[in-house]
């Protein structure tokens, strides 16, 4: 609040300007980044406050928005306070979502004039900002995943088509942690995820467990990776013949996949029989033959060696191709979402709670202008609602010019009139969040 004071300008008039808003906080994604260590130190972040508008007319600067950099498949849900229950997914570099809005700022005095009302002698309050607690969580953006046994052979095919460098060993579990490589076209680049191996009872806790399949829920493609020589890694062939194990051992992880998540299990494959260095050509021949009559001729089924080589251009070949015919499928005509690829990614619409894009949050308090009057004794009444509440908050009342403000504006929201139809008399005692007044005014609008 504040007036123009100059000499010889009697009377200078209202020139409170109005506050400045607070900042909002900002996840920004950035390629750059692989991990969500650098939010690990501090645990309170805040924009910057608005400033208040002063005298002159002059309006309070903006508070400045605060950014945080998160990277790529970073999924944000708000955990506490008024954010809770929102997500955002930032996916491309540089989406933005504004995660906590900073509040408006108040009016200043020179706002509040009227015909009736020259000097007004009180200003607005600001609303304060959005506060509450976020959950990163970090999920791998892949585009393919490898899936299959332990010790299938599935890090050193990773190793073989990109520049990973995986872990490679003659045991199960060589694999704790996904890993990612890039393979790279001449069309394109694919990402592909090496995640640990899966066993019967993954889904329900077996071996590592099902939890990593987490990472490749986004990807668009799965290879499974079938080891064409399981008895060399010593695996027993029980009665039937080798050809019946490799089906089991396809059978079992797909089994798992489809208990884990049924949309992962709808998932493209391309089937990679494995080690074929190990075998004679007689057996590779009738393992695809035995796939390809369980799988249709839908599914590519590729014999491939990571110690010779042989078979990975072709899977590479086949990787790009699918993927990247996905992408420019998702790409036609949709407009931004596509072509950040998300379409490439994230699960079909429908498929499951989707969370939303970061570039298409918005939110705004409603509108809500609902209020209800309680009577509790005679000679008080309590009126509550969002509305009323909210502007309660931003006057002084013990402010009588703001009283009388505040007054016209419960006229105007009906208020009045409901309280006088409930048997308020001027003079009562009015409370709403929290304040409690006396209210001189009449009804009449
Ligand atoms: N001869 C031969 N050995 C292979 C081939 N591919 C993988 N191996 C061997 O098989 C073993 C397991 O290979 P990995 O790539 O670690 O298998 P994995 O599927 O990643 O295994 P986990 O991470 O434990 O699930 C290692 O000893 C590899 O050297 C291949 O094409 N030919
Ligand atoms: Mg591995």
């Amino acid at each position: 609040m504040s007036f123009r004071r100059e000499a010889h300008v009697p009377r200078g008039g209202p020139d409170g300007g109005d506050g400045g808003r607070g900042g909002d906080v900002v996840l920004v994604c950035d390629a750059s980044l692989r991990d969500l260590r650098a939010l690990r130190r501090r645990t309170h972040y805040r924009a910057g406050a608005g400033v208040a508008g002063h005298g002159a007319l002059r309006h309070g600067a903006n508070g400045e928005p605060l950014m945080l950099a998160v990277p790529p498949g970073t999924q944000v849900t708000g955990s506490a306070g008024e954010i809770e229950g929102r997500k955002w997914d930032l996916v491309a570099d540089g989406q933005q979502a504004v995660v906590a809005r900073g509040g408006v700022g108040g009016r200043g005095n020179k706002r509040f004039t009227s015909p009736k009302r020259q000097a007004p002698h009180f200003a607005e309050r600001g609303v304060p900002g959005e506060h509450g607690e976020l959950q990163l969580e970090l999920k791998l953006l892949a585009d393919v995943g490898l899936v299959g046994l332990p010790n299938a052979g599935k890090s050193s095919l990773l190793a073989r088509l990109t520049r990973a460098t995986p872990k490679v060993a003659a045991y199960p579990f060589t694999t704790l942690e996904p890993n990612l490589g890039v393979l790279s076209g001449e069309a394109g680049q694919v990402v592909l995820a090496d995640i640990p191996g899966l066993i019967e009872g993954a889904s329900s806790g077996a071996g590592l467990g099902d939890e990593f399949l987490a990472h490749i829920e986004r990807t668009s493609l799965l290879v499974h990776v079938v080891d064409l020589a399981p008895e060399l890694s010593g695996e027993p062939i029980q009665g039937g013949s080798v050809g019946e194990l490799l089906q089991s051992n396809y059978a079992l992880i797909e089994r798992e996949l489809a208990l884990h998540d049924d949309r992962l299990a709808q998932l493209p494959r391309v089937i990679a029989l494995s080690k074929s260095d190990l075998v004679d050509v007689i057996r590779a021949q009738q393992a695809v033959a035995d796939f390809s009559a369980l799988v249709g001729p839908d599914v590519p089924i590729l014999v491939t060696s990571s110690a010779t080589g042989a078979g990975l251009g072709a899977l590479a070949v086949e990787l790009l191709a699918q993927v990247l015919a996905a992408d420019t499928a998702t790409a036609g005509g949709q407009g931004p979402e596509a072509s950040l690829r998300i379409g490439a990614t994230s699960p079909p619409a429908g498929a499951r709670e989707e969370p939303m894009l970061a570039d298409h949050m918005l939110f705004r308090p409603g509108i809500e202008s609902g209020y209800e009057i309680e009577h509790p004794r005679a000679g008080v009444f309590c009126v509550s609602g969002p509305t009323v509440e909210r502007l309660i908050e931003r006057f002084d009342l013990e402010n009588v010019e703001a009283v009388s403000y505040v007054e016209t504006r419960l006229r105007r929201l009906g208020v009045l009139g409901a309280l006088r139809a409930k048997g308020f008399e001027p003079g009562d005692e009015v409370r709403i969040g929290g304040d409690a007044f006396a209210l001189f005014a009449s009804a009449k609008s």
